[in-house]
């Protein structure tokens, strides 16, 4: 937890999530972003959850990224009681390698959004990624991180050589 008012929220279903939803946080870190991070489940503390989501907007948040695994209806029922931005994280399942977290994250009737990422460490990231570009867009600073992140992987791709004998 940061000790500044969070402007995005992360949640996940469980702490085996972690090892994803790590990422997602690294990234906030690394840009200096005021986050929060919990574990919230849908189906274990569904109170907690309705809880968290309705006063998401009164308690500062901009976004909010969730994650979870298999049956991964957390990230679309907290779209369901906020209009905060919900970016969704599909984590891998133990059986299905994440396909089912993907899809129940992607397949969102129409009329509440989940701004939906790759499955695993990626997506988890990206998704952060995506919350700072927001955030961007009114945080000049942010911005010129952000351009900084870009152009940074850019000379590492400039930069990179492949392995072909002469
Ligand atoms: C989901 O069930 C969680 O998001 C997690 O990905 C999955 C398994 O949870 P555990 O049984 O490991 O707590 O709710």
């Amino acid at each position: 937890m940061m000790t500044q008012t969070p402007l995005i929220g992360v949640v996940m279903g469980s702490n085996s999530d972690w090892a994803t939803m790590q990422h997602a946080v690294d990234m906030l870190k690394e840009f200096g972003v005021p986050y929060e991070a919990q574990v919230v489940s849908a189906h274990r503390m569904p109170d907690d959850m309705f809880r968290y989501a309705e006063s998401a907007k009164a308690r500062g948040l901009r976004g909010i990224i969730a994650g979870a695994g298999g049956a991964a209806h957390l990230p679309g029922m907290i779209a369901a009681k906020t209009i905060v931005p919900v970016f969704g994280v599909p984590v891998a399942s133990k059986y299905l390698r994440g396909e089912d977290s993907l899809l129940s994250i992607v397949q969102m009737p129409k009329g509440i959004p989940v701004a939906t990422f790759a499955i695993g460490e990626a997506g988890a990231a990206n998704a952060a990624l995506s919350a700072i570009a927001m955030l961007a867009t009114t945080d000049d600073e942010l911005a010129k991180k952000l351009d900084a992140f870009r152009a940074k992987q850019t000379e590492a791709a400039r930069a990179m050589t492949l392995p072909i004998a002469e």
